[in-house]
């Protein structure tokens, strides 16, 4: 799987990420850093499910940028496991599932992940500063818009979702 990494300092990850600011900073030379990290993908059992998506939301683009970040909570609503394979958001060229992970010398690595596995542990969270969806290529995007997108998984199949556009997670007022 290609690696997609960006390397700074804690204080500055957040902003890195929520608002996609530094995607630019991915080189080869990052990858090469790496420590090894499969992403085995989870065998996951073939059964019927239903799934719930709530808290589906998206940055607005950073002036000049485009490159954001969309989150979300998946539920299993029934059935034993699945597997969320993919996203696709409707306008964009592509999107990716990221992970943060700290490194020994304290820095956060963002980096793409493969299919996440969805059971017993609980919801599948995607939130600022962690497991998040990055976004590229969406036209840019505005606080109050609405954008369509679709999450893909092994068992539950092709899940329609809506991106409520906002500067900060909903619940939270938007001058946060
Ligand atoms: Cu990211």
């Amino acid at each position: 799987m290609r690696l997609l990494v960006v390397t700074l300092p804690l204080s500055l990850m957040l902003a890195a990420c929520g608002n996609s600011g530094d995607e630019a900073a991915t080189s080869p030379a990052d990858d090469a850093a790496l420590p090894a990290m499969e992403d085995a993908t989870p065998i996951v059992a073939r059964e019927e499910t239903t799934i719930d998506v709530r808290t589906t939301w998206m940055r607005p683009h950073p002036q000049g940028r485009d490159v954001t970040a969309a989150y979300l909570t998946v539920y299993l609503e029934t059935g034993n496991e699945d597997l969320l394979v993919s996203a696709r958001i409707d306008g964009a060229e592509r999107v990716e599932m990221h992970g943060h992970s700290m490194t020994a010398d304290g820095m956060m690595q963002m980096r793409a992940i493969g299919p996440q596995h969805l059971g017993g542990e609980g919801p599948l969270v995607f939130v600022p500063g962690a497991r998040h969806l990055m976004v590229f290529g969406l036209p840019p995007v505005l606080e109050g818009d609405n954008v369509n997108g679709t999450l893909v998984f092994q068992n539950a199949g092709e899940v329609p979702v809506v991106f409520e556009v906002r500067n900060a997670p909903p619940g939270v007022p938007s001058e946060y």
